[in-house]
């Protein structure tokens, strides 16, 4: 049975975190994700922070197992969305695309486990300083807002340099990336793409249809230019976006008016000039199929090449 220490200090059965994909992640897919054993996540990013205490409010109705809240800190009102965690009562907060340092005394207060997501040693060990209960150590391959490392790398400095849970995400898909994260160190993981082929995943049929008929290469990072590098399906979209990026007669203002709104209309309407945020697994997914299978097929995945592994190198 794959258990650490992190299942004991959040209360979960399994180390298995779903990602807090921004727009997607809601109550139907993290109350799935938490009845399934794993720590299923709500995004901040929605309709507003009315909408994401609304998603907390119906997550749980839906199960009385753990779940947490990711927080943007990008986002305008990730004060507010701070503050409302901690009205609602929330027990377990993950931060991505910044520094948490500034909310930490209040969330610590609240008694709540503060788990950012970081993509340096250099900031997991500032989150370490800061109280953080354990960092998610999110390499490139993932989808959404990357950082400069990939997930080999990245996950075994932060574990040598941290002495708090390492929880790694990008790249992991199936049983056997979940099983080589934990070779590296890591005490669980944190998997989004595959979260999106969820039948309890409310994206739009398009979204899902687009992640199942990815490859190997159907992934592209654009936004660099701005500050902001993103994993995303490549799409005629994401690569006028690209060029628009890379040509010196087009503003950086004028780059960001195309892209913005546009993974929420992915998301919600299916777009095709939407940004379908996905990682390099993508043609990995297969199938929509329960949130729970998915969980159990992480897990015993892990088990049976953990096993196999010892046999193969006798
Ligand atoms: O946050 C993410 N991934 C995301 S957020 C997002 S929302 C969005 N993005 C673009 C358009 C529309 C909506 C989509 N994907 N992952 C967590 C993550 N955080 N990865 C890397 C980092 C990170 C980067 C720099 C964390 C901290 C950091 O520190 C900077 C500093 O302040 O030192």
């Amino acid at each position: 049975m794959i258990r650490s220490r992190i299942c004991d200090m959040l209360g979960i059965q399994y180390p298995v975190f779903q990602g807090g994909m921004a727009w997607v992640a809601d109550a139907s897919l993290a109350a799935a994700v938490s009845n399934a054993g794993g720590l299923g996540l709500i995004s901040s990013i929605n309709a507003g922070t009315d909408a994401v205490r609304a998603e907390i409010r119906k997550c749980k109705e839906l199960t009385d197992k753990p779940f947490g809240v990711n927080i943007m800190l990008q986002a305008p009102n990730a004060g507010e969305i701070a503050q409302m965690v901690v009205e609602e009562g929330v027990k377990i907060v993950t931060t991505g695309a910044g520094s948490p340092a500034q909310y930490m005394p209040m969330w610590k207060e609240a008694g709540i486990k503060v788990i950012p997501v970081i993509a340096s040693v250099a900031l997991a060990l500032k989150m370490q300083a800061a109280g953080a209960d354990a960092v998610v150590a999110e390499g490139a391959e993932s989808g959404g807002h990357v950082g400069e490392l990939h997930t080999m790398p990245l996950v075994p400095q932060v574990v040598d340099a941290v002495d708090i849970p390492v929880i790694a995400a990008g790249g992991i898909c199936d049983g056997r990336g979940a099983a080589a994260a934990f070779m590296l160190g890591a005490d669980a993981i944190q998997v989004g793409t595959r979260f999106l082929s969820a039948a309890e995943c409310n994206v739009h049929p398009e979204y899902k249809e687009k992640i199942l008929k990815a490859t190997d290469i159907s992934t592209i990072v654009t936004g660099k230019t701005l500050g902001h590098p993103v994993r995303s399906l490549k799409t005629p979209f994401s690569k006028t976006f690209a060029r628009m990026e890379s040509d010196a007669s087009v503003s950086s203002e004028e780059v960001m008016a195309f892209g913005s709104g546009s993974l929420r209309r992915a998301v919600q309407e299916g777009d095709p000039n939407g940004s379908y945020m996905a990682g390099e697994c993508a043609g990995m997914v297969r199938r929509i199929e329960p949130a729970k299978d998915i969980v159990e097929d992480l897990v015993s995945g892990a088990e049976k090449v953990l096993k196999a592994v010892s046999l193969r190198f006798e």
